[in-house]
């Protein structure tokens, strides 16, 4: 690691530690939209962010584009400042692009979320739905909703993915299409009911909307809030904030320091014991202690 970033580094953690201390991030909603490209994750996330403009609420958003490295979510960025207004105090947008050079999704997104959480009133976090981006971004929100495309041949490439396992919500888009969205959405009904409990006690719902129309938004904030509280009460809520944490950790150090660095440290068994351990400290403070066993064990030359 280059030394001259080493304090740069020091106050991010600072920072870091700081947005994640008890209480900080109670507030926010987080909630993430997947789905495939077209399917309308965009024009929900527009509807979405003007709902709550206009009950006062103040909203954070985070595209993250899997396919692209720098100018990753500028279509969402313009089309959310040209519709929402770019001198909005109340609402801040930030594109990511999937991987930077040294952090991966995880560790970038993590942050953004942190920070928009502890100062926004909701979080949205759109992603499009293609294999790893999609469980990690799952873990940055409270509440993941799948933004389906009525259409067949996308809803069996959709579930044979496996991506239906991940979502707390399913929303089929473009209702307003009509049959062709009401038998995806059936369809959906029955693959859903087949899927074993992942969500241990969630009744996953299927809801019909259209992004364009506003139609079914009322129901759709209603599940959100209803999943919500339901985290609240079974106390998966904790649960899946230390798997974030966990996650957040493991990936930066796998590219920061490869597993010849972890080795240094006696391996991801080692490590996923580390974590579990220590379920309270905050991600940041958890990396950088890690961090620094990885450069010591290495500077003294190897494994353990
Ligand atoms: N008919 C219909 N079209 C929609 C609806 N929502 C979005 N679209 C259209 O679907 C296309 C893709 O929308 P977009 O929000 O960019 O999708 P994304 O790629 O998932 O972000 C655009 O042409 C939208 O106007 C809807 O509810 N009904
Ligand atoms: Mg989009």
């Amino acid at each position: 690691m280059d030394d001259r970033r080493e304090p740069a580094r020091r106050e991010a953690t600072k920072l870091l530690e700081a947005l994640e201390a008890p209480g900080v991030q109670d507030g926010a909603v987080r909630t993430g939209l997947t789905g495939a490209p077209g399917a309308g994750k965009s024009t929900l996330l527009d509807a979405l962010v003007r709902r709550a403009r206009g009950r006062s609420e103040t909203v954070g958003l985070v595209a993250v584009d899997p396919s692209s490295r720098r100018t990753g979510g500028a279509l969402l960025g313009d089309r959310i400042r040209v519709r929402s207004g770019a001198n909005d105090p109340g609402v801040f947008f930030r594109s990511m692009a999937a991987r930077d050079r040294l952090g991966g999704l995880a560790e970038g997104a993590r942050a953004a979320v942190l920070i928009l959480g502890a100062a926004f009133d909701r979080v949205l976090v759109e992603t499009v739905g293609v294999g790893q981006s999609e469980g990690e971004v799952a873990e940055l929100v409270d509440t993941l909703v799948f933004v389906a495309q009525p259409g067949a041949g996308d809803l069996m490439q959709t579930m044979k993915a496996g991506v239906l396992e991940l979502p707390d919500i399913v929303a089929v888009n473009k209702a307003d299409l009509g049959p062709m969205a009401e038998r995806t959405a059936s369809e959906l009904e029955a693959g859903i009911g087949l899927g074993e409990e992942t969500n241990a006690g969630w009744q996953r719902p299927v809801l019909r909307i259209s992004a364009q129309e506003g139609t079914g938004l009322d129901a759709l904030e209603d599940a959100i809030a209803a999943h919500r509280a339901w985290l609240h009460e079974s106390g998966e809520l904790s649960v899946r904030r230390v798997r974030g944490r966990n996650r957040a950790i493991e990936e930066a150090l796998g590219l920061r320091y490869g597993s010849f660095g972890l080795a240094a440290i006696g391996g991801p068994e080692a490590m996923s014991e580390r974590l579990a351990a220590d379920p309270d400290a905050p991600a940041a403070q958890l990396l950088a202690l890690l961090s620094d066993e990885i450069e010591k064990a290495l500077a003294s030359g190897g494994t353990r």
